[in-house]
């Protein structure tokens, strides 16, 4: 495959000042029509006029007037050249598209009759021939022409302008977007849709539109999102002073979308599983997740959209950014400290299993990548989840204010440009008088860096001396690693467990937290008036995105598990004491010897289960076991089966050691009444159903029945899904018993539920990662009449489900996983590279596994490599992977 880096950028040749477009829709053939009004850049020498182009018909071209002939242009499958353009351009361009045939959900297609566009990343050149690059930015008026009774709504950017009748059952709306955007931000969309609508009245007094439009039947499930939507514009308002720059804002909703949502401007264009919800159908989760996808694609409208990317090497610029201001407006949203807290260790854990995985493997990179194939393959949680954390390190570098300071004088100085990184970084050090230079590796080396700790008590100088040393282990093409400037807060905790107030030799500052900055490959700080030995609280709030190295003992981390007044390092210490018994586990389960668990492990999850005065959701947090995957990451060769008999030999001791706890905690958790998904309901539920979870392991048949008198009773989604979960998944002793149960339950579920898509996803995923679900059902499933591989969210509840959430099967001995992974990514392929290329990289870590199945899995990446007609999405993830 070609590579495109990021040294080669360039400068366009020409500019856009405006586009204006018309469509005529048909699912067939639509027809657009084009004109371009381009000047010359004048910093470049070039005259070739460059746009791109991509499965779309060419019906006509024509220049200032006047009609080109095939000697005055070269078309190429990708590319259509003008030689020698002169220095003002009006180029007319007409198009068709075959949009019903287009299954790639990139560009304009069809999804149950009506009509969506996707341009980001390089969607727009699949609608009309375009520098669809997003330094280019230029004004859009659109026209839409269709059908009434087939598309009676018709939408696209900014305002609508003027729409009336065409006669023979047609009619029109314009639109004009008052802001120069780039490509990747136009949309449109068509179709049978209806809204909800509500007048908002900003800070300044000025009214807005707010719309959010569904399909038919569904506007009992838009309140929630029209309600985040709200909170959204107010906490930008409040928190950076940021005002919704349109009259109007709209919020569509497809069941067919390869990501979870899409910032156009004022037409944010949402999977379902992001806007759709009521008690009935949407869990905890989903509340919680359309809450913040719908800030996230809000806040992108000053950070993304008003200030853009020079070039797709710069992504992280606005999705790092915008992730760190969704994060930060859900902890703000919840309110309290702990409940904050929460949402950062929640945020943490999707960061350690999933980017530290990516940053450990063939496809690691760095935030600001310097090469990529093709650019859909980098929406990372590199550059988005390790995107925030970079810039979440300013914020704890800078502090609340500073960062403000730096967040306004980016906008000062770069509104309405097309920006990178570095820009976003000088404006950080300059608002704040800071070098942050070496700042600058967190964006150029991949990797996630080490800092190993060690902590010596001097009693008699009455001191206590911290030694950091930073590394970061190799990635391709980046054998040697510079010093990162790395930001570690550091608090120490007396043998009462009260904090000790730390002051620094030679400075006269005193604080609870200190943000230490390692900027060398080791370092050491001194802190003075140290009365007695205390335990290091290392890395609070999880202040960089580093791996972090302190030989604890079992006693230090139950007294930090016990007594940090820091949350995140509290969870942290629990963590560890499980994580070191669930790999001994592992250890022993290999070797053949009994396991067993200990008490002083157990007694700290105890104290923790019983203490009231926890916020129940932490206490949730701390009694989950970490994932399978975390586990497998934490050994050199992964076992899946090992690891998965570990952890559930695990909770079935913490099960009967904390038997009657749980009872209590099951029954003073219950949420009665109306349901409301604020955080602390919804953390009482998942304390609740946590106990649930692990009584359903007692084997005994009055926990089961516990569970599926939940489920019978349940009155929110939560509930059902949560006692669904337990009988499903428990590995019991009853599992045989209750099998017919599980499977009536199952059937019922679906027939209650088939007409509502989200619902039946879910229902999906929780066969395919249930512990006794084999391939052979997989398959088995994917011929159910409600399973579609076109549809990505269903392929995705099913396949990706079965190959990412369930290893032991997955990785079954005889390799099968891996012969039905192959056969997915392959018809994938064909319909839909984009998310073929993310099931392509199930297999990443591939070298992790014993040899046995390492050539099973490489067979299976070989087989797919010599595919024909791969898309240069999957090869470039199998060519990395087999490298
Ligand atoms: N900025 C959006 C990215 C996105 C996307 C990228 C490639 C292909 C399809 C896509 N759909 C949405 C979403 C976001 O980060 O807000
Ligand atoms: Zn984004």
């Amino acid at each position: 495959p070609v590579s495109i880096y990021r040294k080669d950028y360039a400068p366009p040749n020409f500019w856009v000042d405006k586009v204006e477009m018309g469509f005529d829709l048909h699912p067939i053939r639509t027809h657009v029509a084009t004109r371009l009004f381009m000047r010359r850049n004048p910093d470049r020498s070039e005259n070739d006029l460059i746009l791109f182009g991509e499965d779309i018909k060419l019906l006509q071209l024509r220049l200032n007037g006047v009609d080109l002939k095939k000697s005055a242009y070269r078309l190429t499958k990708e590319c259509l050249t003008i030689v020698n353009a002169p220095d003002e351009v009006c180029l007319e361009v007409e198009t068709t598209i075959a949009a019903d045939k287009n299954t790639t959900m990139s560009g304009l297609y069809v999804s149950n009759g009506n009509f969506y566009t996707q341009c980001e990343a390089e969607g727009f050149r699949k609608i009309t021939y375009f520098p669809d690059r997003p330094d280019v930015m230029a004004s859009f008026t659109v026209m839409l022409r269709g059908d009434k009774d087939a598309y009676p709504v018709l939408l696209s950017n900014g305002n609508l302008i003027e729409q009336g009748d065409l006669g023979d059952g047609r009619h029109y709306a314009k639109w004009e977007d008052p802001f120069k955007k780039p490509s990747y931000l136009f949309a449109l969309v068509a179709g049978k849709l209806v809204c909800q609508e509500e007048k908002f009245k900003l800070q300044s007094g000025r009214q807005v539109l707010l719309q959010v439009w569904v399909e038919p039947g569904n506007l009992d499930k838009t309140q929630h999102a029209m309600d985040s939507l709200k909170k959204s514009i107010r906490w930008d308002e409040q928190r950076f002073g940021l005002e919704l720059d349109l009259d109007r804002f709209m919020i569509v909703a497809t069941s067919d979308f390869n990501m979870g949502a899409m910032e156009n401007k004022g037409l944010n264009i949402f999977n379902t599983k992001y806007v759709l919800a009521n008690p009935r159908v949407a869990t905890d989760t989903d509340y919680a997740g359309i809450e913040s996808v719908v800030g996230h694609e809000y806040f992108h409208n000053w950070t993304g959209n008003r200030v853009t990317c020079r070039d797709w090497f710069q992504l992280s610029l606005k999705e790092g950014l915008t992730v760190f201001r969704d994060q930060e407006f859900s902890g703000d949203l919840v309110g309290t400290e702990t409940g904050r807290a929460v949402k950062r260790i929640e945020d943490v854990r999707v960061l350690r299993q999933l980017q530290f995985s990516e940053d450990a493997g063939p496809m690691a990179h760095p935030v600001r990548p310097d090469s990529f194939v093709e650019i859909n393959n980098f929406y990372t949680v590199t550059i988005y989840e390790k995107g925030a954390e970079v810039v979440r390190m300013y914020y704890t570098l800078l502090g609340h204010e500073g960062f403000r300071r730096g967040m306004d004088l980016y906008f000062q100085r770069h509104d309405g440009q097309a920006v990178t990184c570095d820009d976003f970084r000088v404006a950080m050090a300059d608002a704040n008088g800071r070098d942050l230079k070496q700042f600058e590796r967190w964006y150029s080396q991949a990797g996630t860096p080490r800092v190993s700790a060690q902590g010596h008590y001097d009693g008699s100088k009455k001191t206590y001396s911290l030694s950091l040393t930073q590394s970061c282990p190799k990635t391709a093409g980046q054998s040697k690693k510079k010093p990162f400037h790395i930001p570690v807060a550091f608090g120490l905790i007396d043998v009462q467990g009260g904090e000790v107030p730390l002051q620094l030799e030679g400075d006269t500052i005193v604080a609870r937290t200190k943000i230490l900055e390692l900027t060398r490959e080791s370092q050491q700080f001194v802190f003075v008036n140290v009365e007695q030995d205390v335990t290091p609280s290392l890395l609070r709030n999880f202040s960089a995105p580093v791996i972090l190295e302190f030989e604890y003992c079992d006693e230090q981390l139950a007294h930090l598990l016990a007594y940090d007044s820091d949350p995140f390092c509290r969870w942290e210490a629990g963590q560890r004491l499980a994580m070191r018994r669930l790999l001994n586990l592992v250890s022993a389960i290999q070797k053949g010897v009994p396991l067993s668990l200990d008490i002083l492990f157990l007694d700290a999850l105890k104290k923790t289960l019983i203490d009231t005065s926890l916020d129940p959701a932490f206490r949730e947090l701390v009694l989950t076991l970490p994932s399978e995957a975390m586990i497998a990451e934490e050994m050199k060769v992964a076992d899946p089966q090992g690891i998965h008999q570990a952890r559930q030999f695990a909770r079935a001791e913490i099960a009967q050691y904390l038997k009657s706890d749980l009872l209590q905690v099951y029954q003073d958790n219950q949420t009665p009444g109306k349901y409301s998904p604020d955080a602390l309901s919804a953390g009482k539920r998942a304390l609740k159903n946590c106990a649930l979870a692990y009584l359903v392991e007692w084997a005994e048949k009055s926990t089961y029945e516990l569970a599926y008198t939940q489920y019978q009773d349940a009155e929110n989604m939560t509930d059902r899904m949560a006692a669904l979960l337990a009988m499903l998944h428990c590995s019991s002793a009853l599992d045989k018993v209750y099998r017919k149960t599980r499977n009536q339950v199952l059937l019922e579920f679906y027939k209650e539920f088939q007409n509502d898509a989200l619902v039946i996803d879910k229902w999906f995923t929780l066969q395919a990662t249930a512990p006794t679900t084999d391939v052979t059902q997989v398959r088995q499933l994917m011929q159910h009449k409600a399973f579609s591989m076109g549809n990505p969210n269903r392929a995705r509840s099913l396949i990706f489900a079965f190959c990412n959430a369930n290893p032991a099967q997955f990785h079954c001995a005889d390799g099968s996983g891996y012969e039905f992974w192959a056969d997915s990514v392959i018809a994938l392929n064909k319909l839909n590279p984009q998310v073929a290329a993310r099931l392509a990289r199930s297999l990443d870590r591939w070298t992790k596994y014993p040899k046995a199945q390492q050539t099973r899995m490489k067979a299976a990446l070989e087989r797919v490599a010599k595919t024909k007609s791969l898309s240069k999405d999957v090869a470039e993830v199998i060519s990395k992977a087999l490298a």
